[in-house]
Order: C-alpha cells, then sequence, then structure tokens
C-alpha cells in the first residue's frame, strides 16, 4: 500500500507512534509518506520506503495566525494525486483530520478518493478537542473519517462521552519496537551519575502542566528521605522553568538532573530502577512502556488508560491523582533489593505484548478495511456518511 502519514514531528507521544509505526510499515513493504511541517524526530535515515513532504506555510503580514491547516490540506492533496497514494492516516485529530476531510472533498471533484484513517492519541479528545472552541469540527471530522482508532479503551469511552460520535472506533494500543527499546549495558553511564550505588528514579515527558511533575519531585524527596536515590528528568517543555525552581526551594538539586531532550531515551532508562509517571490524564502512556520495556518498573497514577498497561502490583502500581504519600509507599516497596528484580522482569514480559510486530498489523487491517469498503461502496465513504 501507499501510506501517507500526517502527524506532530516532535517528541510527543502521537508524533512516535506515528513516526515508529510509518517506518514498521515500511520495513514491511508499504511505501509510506509522511506530511509534516518538520522531518520527524525519529526519522533520522535513509530507507527506499519512506519518504517526508514538508508542509511550509508562507507568512503574510496580514496574518497575525498562518493558516497552516490550509497548507497542510494542500500539500495532502499533491501528495495524494502526485504520489498516488492508498490511504491517507492522521495522527492526533486537532488540525489534521479537518484538514484531511478538506483534503478528501478537494480530491473528490478531481475524481480522486482517499479513504482517510484518523486516530485519536489523548489530549485531541480529553482536554484539547473538547474545548468548545475546537468541538464541533472535531465531532464533524471525526465521524467524515472512513476508519478511527484510539489508542486505549478508555480514550475511546471518553470520546464515545464528550463527543457524539456516530462510527465505530477501534481500539489499537501504543506498541514498542523492542530491538531498540531494550535494557543496555551502560554501567559507566550509571557510575558516573550514581558513584555511591544511589537507587534512580526516572520520568520522562514533555514537561506539560497534564504530567503532574511537581509530584515527582515531592515522591522523590520523600522517598530520598528513606534511601539513597538521584532523580533523572529527561524531555523539556513549559514547566520546565517552575520546576527548577521548585527543586531549588526543596533544596534538592544536587540529586535531580535535568537532562532536557534526549534521542536516545533506551540508553538513560537502561541505568533506572524506577519510572515515575502521576499524570492527570493519561490516554495510554508509551513512556512508561518504553521504560518497562527497558526493564524499569513504573509507579502511575491510574488516569485513562494507564490501568490498560500497569498491572498494579505486577509492572509497578497506580495510585489516585496526587496520591503522593501512597506514590512514595509502592516505591519504597519496589526498589527493596528482594523486590526489584522481580519487578523489573515482569515490566519486561508486560511490555513485551505491545510488540510492535504484534501491534502494527491492527492498523493494517483498519486499512484494508477501509480500503475495500470504499471499492464496495463507493457513494457511502464519498458521501461520508
Ligand atoms: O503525552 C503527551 O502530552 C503527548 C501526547 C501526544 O499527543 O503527543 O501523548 C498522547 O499520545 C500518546 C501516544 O498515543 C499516549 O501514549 C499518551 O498517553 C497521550 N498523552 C496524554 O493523554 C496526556
Amino acid at each position: 500500500m501507499k501510506i501517507g502519514i500526517v502527524c506532530y514531528p516532535t517528541f510527543g507521544g502521537s508524533g512516535v507512534v506515528a513516526t515508529e509505526l510509518g517506518i514498521a510499515l515500511a520495513r514491511e513493504g508499504h511505501q509510506v509518506h509522511f506530511i509534516t511541517y518538520s522531518q520527524p524526530a525519529r526519522l533520522d535515515f535513509f530507507s527506499e520506503n519512506l519518504y517526508y513532504h514538508e508542509v511550509a506555510f508562507p507568512s503574510y503580514p496580514l496574518f497575525q495566525y498562518p493558516p497552516y491547516e490550509l497548507a497542510l490540506a494542500s500539500k495532502m492533496v499533491n501528495v495524494v494525486r502526485y504520489e498516488k497514494l492508498d490511504i491517507l492516516h492522521v495522527h492526533y485529530a486537532i488540525p489534521h483530520a479537518s484538514a484531511a476531510y478538506m483534503a478528501k472533498q478537494i480530491l473528490k471533484t478531481q475524481g480522486i478518493h482517499i479513504p482517510v484513517v484518523t486516530t485519536l492519541h489523548g489530549t485531541d479528545i480529553t482536554l484539547v478537542g473538547k474545548d468548545a472552541s475546537y468541538e464541533p469540527v472535531v465531532t464533524f471530522s471525526i465521524n467524515q473519517s472512513d476508519g478511527v482508532t484510539a489508542v486505549s479503551e478508555d480514550l475511546r469511552k471518553d470520546t464515545y462521552a464528550q463527543f457524539e460520535i456516530k462510527r465505530d472506533i477501534d481500539v489499537i494500543p501504543n506498541f514498542i519496537d523492542l530491538s531498540r527499546f531494550k535494557k543496555q549495558s551502560k554501567e559507566h553511564f550509571r557510575r558516573a551519575i550514581a558513584p555511591h550505588g544511589e537507587k534512580l528514579l526516572v520520568h520522562t515527558s514533555n514537561f506539560r502542566k497534564v504530567k503532574r511533575i511537581e509530584d515527582v519531585l515531592h515522591v522523590f524527596s520523600k522517598v530520598r528521605k528513606e534511601i539513597s536515590c538521584k532523580l533523572l528528568l529527561v524531555g523539556d517543555g513549559p514547566e520546565r522553568p517552575r520546576m527548577e525552581q521548585l527543586c531549588r526551594q526543596m533544596g534538592n538539586c544536587d540529586d535531580v538532573r535535568f537532562l532536557g531532550k534526549q534521542d536516545a531515551v533506551e540508553e538513560v532508562l537502561s541505568i533506572c530502577d524506577l519510572f515515575i509517571m502521576p499524570s492527570e490524564k493519561e490516554s495510554f502512556g508509551l513512556a512508561a512502556l518504553e521504560a518497562m520495556a527497558c526493564e524499569v518498573p513504573v509507579i502511575t497514577s491510574d488516569a485513562g488508560g494507564l490501568p490498560e498497561l500497569n498491572v498494579q502490583g505486577v509492572t509497578g502500581f497506580m495510585s489516585k491523582v496526587g496520591d503522593v504519600d501512597d506514590m512514595v509507599q509502592h516505591a519504597l516497596y519496589i526498589l527493596k533489593d528482594e523486590n526489584l528484580p522481580v519487578f523489573k522482569k515482569n515490566a519486561l514480559e508486560r511490555a513485551r505484548e505491545f510488540d510492535v510486530t504484534a501491534i502494527m498489523p491492527m492498523y493494517e487491517a483498519v486499512y484494508r478495511r477501509v480500503l475495500v469498503k470504499s471499492v464496495e461502496q463507493p457513494q457511502l465513504s464519498h458521501s461520508g456518511e
């Protein structure tokens, strides 16, 4: 198949899933065309089946806000038309699903039918999408997609609860490339960071408010009173200055390392003992899965789709959002020398269930289904009903 993938090319989860999916599909022999405003972070190598089309959106003094969605729709029209794509797969509803709808309608006037699959990732539904400023467009463009997928059962339920959706939504969980995300021998790195055998706690995210990073710092501060440990914070975003200030106020900055964005996050995870994700909302929790694949047990909140990943008392523990003391108790339990190896092994075993080779065929099945439907009922899918 010739597949167009539209996503945010950043370090965020939806962009990572879209890029890794495209890479896996290309490996499988499909031709994959990425359509984004800059090169996706993990698309940094050459493959004969991978193409990248940059969306340029020229500025003009009249535009206080450059009309990115129009440039994106125009680019989709051209790539579908000239590269003869079979399907468009857009990740994150806003504004990709509505731009795809526009592209589809334009192509229809040119006698070209292009089915659109929309994958909902989380905040496009739970935070941004349900805001009255976007809701009508999000509802419309989800209903007009030929296939819709959500990354967890919880997100699927939330979508039906928050929007008037009249079509089926397939649940396809996040996945992991276990050939890349695996525990690596990085003992020299560990010795440099934790020279006295300290335990290493870690958090990775895009440092947005929804991640509740202050809870990570509070958990760390309390665990540190009981056992010798250090905290690694990977990623960057709007909350970072506030977290640096909080860390200074708490007086534990010497034991907290802000590492910023890391390309090889699996190398950092490889030396860690415990991952902390206390998010307010989390549709799946890809970052926790990445940690588990590197044999790191996880302490998470019970928000959103996290219970579909983190098995209570097996791969780690879940606590109510904001229950720092509960998280501390769980952290201390996992970090006991007699418990840690068991949790590490369990985390890896659970991560194996989300191997890309098992999950990617679920997307291929959705593509095949919408393609068959388009051939069988062209007038139905053309009208988008
Ligand atoms: O975590 C983020 O804020 C980034 C966001 C995104 O859209 O890039 O991640 C969402 O999609 C990921 C991939 O499907 C999920 O694993 C994350 O749980 C989800 N984040 C939230 O729901 C907050």
